[in-house]
Order: C-alpha cells, then sequence, then structure tokens
C-alpha cells in the first residue's frame, strides 16, 4: 500500500447484517490504515446529522411514518448527500472507509416486499455513486448476532426482517456486477480474529488495485 500523495486513495465498505460487528471493525481499520501512514475518512450511513439524516433518524426510531419508496430515496440522498466529498478525498489520496453503504440501501428496503420494490429497482438511484475498491461482507447468522447484545428497538431490527435482509445480501452478493467488489468474512470469531482476516483481505485487494493503476470507477447499472 502506498502513501504518496500522487496516488488515488481508496474506497472500503463494511456491510452486514445488525450487530455483525460492522462499526467495530471499521474503527480497527481506520486505525490500522492510519498506523501504516495513510490519510484516512471514517464515514457511516446512515449519517444521522444532515437534515436529510434526521429525517431517517426519525423513522427508525418510530417518531415519524414514511411511504416505503419516499424513506428508500432518503436513504439514497444522504448517500448523495456525502458523494461529491468522498470523491474528492480519495482523489486527493485519502482513503475512505465507509459503515453501511448502498448494499444496505437496497437490501433492507427490498426486504419490505413492496411490489413495486425489487432490487434492481432499489439499487437504481445508487448508479453514478463511487464505488468500493472493496465491500468486506461481515457474515454471520442473524441468531448468533442477536446473541451479542440482542436486537435493538429500531424499526427494522426484528428477527423476520434481518432473515429476510440476508437472504438478500447474499443474492445481491452473487450478482455478476457486485461479485467482484465483496469479500465475505466470517464475522463469528473473536473481534481479533475478524480484524486479522480484514487486514489481509484489505492488503490483497488494495495491492491489486494499485497494481492495475485502476482509477476510481462508479457504479453502474444492471
Ligand atoms: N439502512 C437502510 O435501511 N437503508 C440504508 O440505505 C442504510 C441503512 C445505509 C441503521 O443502521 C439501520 O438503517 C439498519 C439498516 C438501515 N437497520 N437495521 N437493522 P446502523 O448502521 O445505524 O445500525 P447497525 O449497524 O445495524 O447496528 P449496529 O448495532 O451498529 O451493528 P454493528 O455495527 O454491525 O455491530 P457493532 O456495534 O460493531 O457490534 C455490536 C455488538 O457486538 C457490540 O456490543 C460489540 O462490542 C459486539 N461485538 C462486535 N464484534 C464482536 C465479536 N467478533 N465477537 C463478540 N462480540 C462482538
Ligand atoms: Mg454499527
Amino acid at each position: 500500500m502506498t502513501t504518496s500523495s500522487s496516488k488515488r486513495g481508496h474506497l472500503i465498505v463494511f456491510e452486514g447484517l445488525d450487530r455483525s460487528g460492522k462499526s467495530t471493525q471499521c474503527e480497527r481499520l481506520v486505525e490500522y490504515l492510519q498506523s501504516q501512514g495513510q490519510k484516512v475518512e471514517h464515514a457511516r450511513f446512515p449519517n444521522r446529522s444532515t437534515v436529510i439524516g434526521q429525517m431517517i433518524n426519525n423513522y427508525l426510531t418510530g417518531t415519524s411514518q414514511q411511504e416505503d419508496h419516499a424513506i428508500h430515496l432518503l436513504f439514497s440522498a444522504n448517500r448523495w448527500e456525502a458523494a461529491e466529498k468522498i470523491k474528492s478525498s480519495i482523489e486527493s489520496g485519502t482513503t475512505v472507509v465507509i459503515d453501511r453503504y448502498y448494499y444496505s440501501g437496497c437490501v433492507y428496503s427490498a426486504a419490505k416486499r413492496n411490489p413495486t420494490m425489487d432490487l434492481a429497482w432499489c439499487r437504481h438511484m445508487e448508479v453514478g455513486l463511487p464505488r468500493p475498491d472493496l465491500c468486506l461482507f461481515l457474515d454471520i447468522t442473524a441468531e448468533k448476532a442477536a446473541i451479542r447484545r440482542g436486537f435493538g428497538t429500531e424499526r427494522y431490527e426484528k428477527q423476520e426482517m434481518q432473515d429476510r435482509v440476508r437472504e438478500l445480501f447474499a443474492e445481491m452478493r452473487t450478482h455478476p456486477d457486485e461479485e467482484e467488489d465483496i469479500v465475505v468474512i466470517d464475522a463469528g470469531g473473536t473481534v481479533e480474529q475478524v480484524e486479522a482476516a480484514i487486514q489481509t483481505t484489505v492488503k490483497r485487494r488494495l495491492g491489486e488495485v494499485e497494481a492495475e493503476s485502476r482509477p476510481l470507477r462508479f457504479i453502474q447499472p444492471w
């Protein structure tokens, strides 16, 4: 991995079910990359601090209602309002590590089984966003994840929804236009075991991207 400011940074994304350890591992990866001399920024979606993010927060915590399509578009808009900043950081040599990205945007909305919101429809408004160099999918069963801290009280934190989300993540992961970017990490081990697997994967993938001098890419339609 390079520390040269003339080279672009990378886009690394964490995905997975509730309580799979995304936030824990995201923070650890940011610290690791910084310890290697890299410039790193840490983002998360939903970003609840913006006006759109506050609307999302009210919906997730149950203090407001939203029509299914409308809340889907708000989650997507929450990414689009950050997209230019992510792109310019990467272009100026900073690696951006994100806790949940468009994959969550697609699967949680599609899991509602609204007849006009299949995965392809849900993904369409993400087309054009910066494409990850690597998506680390932290894989754990919903039952195992729930043992860690139990489900919370937010809108989607229910076993049935989580099971459907897991199925849809699997469908998305194996889609020919997605699978190249995604590496599945066994998230059932200790924090340190998962962290070690992530570091190995990140070193390998970023090495490949740099060897190819691959430019930052953008999400294409299916
Ligand atoms: N959502 C959406 O619908 N559309 C979108 O476009 C986006 C999101 C972006 C809020 O997400 C909801 O928004 C989410 C999807 C939807 N709904 N659900 N369900 P969020 O990111 O704010 O919340 P979350 O990430 O799902 O929950 P979380 O609690 O932050 O989970 P996590 O980050 O994956 O886990 P963690 O906080 O790192 O760890 C959970 C606990 O386990 C904690 O006590 C840790 O200390 C412990 N832990 C972590 N790793 C381990 C290991 N390896 N062993 C044992 N214990 C561990
Ligand atoms: Mg989290």
